[in-house]
């Protein structure tokens, strides 16, 4: 099996039950496995709730005691979601803007200068880690140099190496942003904190908390995501040479081929909902408030919907994947995800020639039925000029 492989793990239940069972901290969750049974419930959020009064529980691993502050919008429904969600819309859709790509491209350029210049090197540390971190200074719209501190905190804010939930290292985030919003009223200028900071909602202006919860998700969502999609693309271009050659043949290709890496890396593996009224989910009964998750990753599988699944079919023409989510809370960041994706494997095609992976130690999540590959905690490659 290839090093950038990542198998299916969820197939048997899938394809006989439909569902999976894990314990998580003592709260179990009933994990959604197929496709449609995914998007039901992602689109039912009334009876699959993503805010109520436990802030953290829809997180898996949940984040209840590790966070009071409820991210926004991502922890709040409708209708109340909807006014959050037109609020930083336009913000997240910058990325689509010339200029903020002309400056992406530029950071993702020297990113892999760097890594050509060096030869090998490990690359969720050396070169995911500080694309994402350095990318995110212009989500944030802030100056570059902030994402020294944010690349010394590691790849994520609530997990170490030996915890998956690190409440002293949840703090360094909390109240680093919490200062940030200090210096924002003090010192207002074009960066997120001072634009939500001025912003209303119905006449009210937002609250700081409710400004950190948007931070706080733009911090969090948006790391070990987007530093597994890019080391996963890395692995997978550095053992299929023929696939980055075909990028440069075909160049029109590359919008189909981000879409299906993003189905295949499903870097984000599931997102829970409590239940809010006895229910069930795929004949199996669900109590109220109990918990739910939609494994995005299991449904990005599904046979019924996506023939060959496991294989990486880079001009899939139709490619309903959930990998951002679905439905009323589908990625906000995903305009700036897929940016990223665009300009690296653009980049990739113009400047790499060959990657060859060296050594490598694979990210597996445990979760008790199954154990999914989501990526790699440390992966050496070498990158070799075109
Ligand atoms: C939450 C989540 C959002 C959570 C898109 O996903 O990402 C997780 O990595 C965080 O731990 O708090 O932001």
């Amino acid at each position: 099996m290839k090093k950038s492989t990542l198998s299916d793990p969820f197939k048997e239940a899938r394809e006989s039950k439909g569902f999976g069972e894990m314990d998580d901290q003592n709260d179990p969750v009933v994990m959604v496995l197929g496709h449609k049974d995914v998007r039901k419930c992602a689109h039912n959020w009334k009876t699959f709730q993503s805010g109520g009064d436990e802030v953290g529980r829809i997180v898996v691993p949940s984040e209840v005691h590790i966070r009071n502050t409820r991210q926004i919008p991502f922890e709040v429904d409708p209708p109340e979601h909807k006014s959050y969600r037109d609020l930083v819309e336009p913000w997240f859709k910058r990325p689509l803007e010339a200029n903020y790509q002309a400056k992406l491209t530029q950071i993702i350029n020297n990113v892999v200068d760097e890594a050509l210049n060096k030869g090998t090197l490990e690359v969720v540390e050396e070169f995911a880690l500080k694309l994402q971190s350095r990318a995110l200074t212009l989500l944030l719209n802030i100056p570059f140099e902030e994402s020294d501190l944010w690349i010394s905190w590691g790849t994520h804010v609530f997990r170490s190496e030996d915890t998956a939930l690190d409440g002293d290292k949840a703090n360094i985030l909390y109240d680093y942003i919490d200062a940030q919003i200090d210096k924002a009223i003090e010192n207002p200028g074009n960066d997120l904190y001072s634009v939500l900071l001025a912003s209303e909602i119905n006449g009210k202006k937002l609250t700081k908390e409710e400004v950190k919860g948007v931070l706080i998700l733009t911090f969090a969502g948006g790391r070990d995501t987007v530093i597994n999609a890019v080391t996963n693309a890395i692995a997978y271009f550095a053992d299929h040479p023929k696939s980055l050659q075909r990028l440069r043949d075909e160049p029109e290709i590359l919008n189909t081929a981000i879409e299906e890496l993003i189905r295949y890396f499903s870097p984000l593996t599931q997102m829970g909902r409590v239940v809010t009224e006895n229910t069930h989910v795929c004949e199996h009964a669900i109590k109220a408030q109990s918990r739910i998750s939609m494994c995005w990753a299991s449904a990005n599988r599904d046979e019924r919907v996506f023939e060959n699944a496991n294989d990486v079919v880079l001009d899939r023409k139709v490619n309903p994947h959930v990998a951002f989510g679905f439905g009323t809370h589908n990625c906000l960041g995903a305009t700036h995800a897929r940016q990223i994706m665009k300009i690296l494997l653009t980049t990739l095609a113009e400047k790499v020639g060959t990657m060859e992976i060296i050594k490598c130690k694979e990210n597996i999540e445990d979760l008790d039925e199954f154990k999914r590959k989501v990526g790699f905690d440390s992966i050496h490659v070498t990158f070799n000029k075109l």
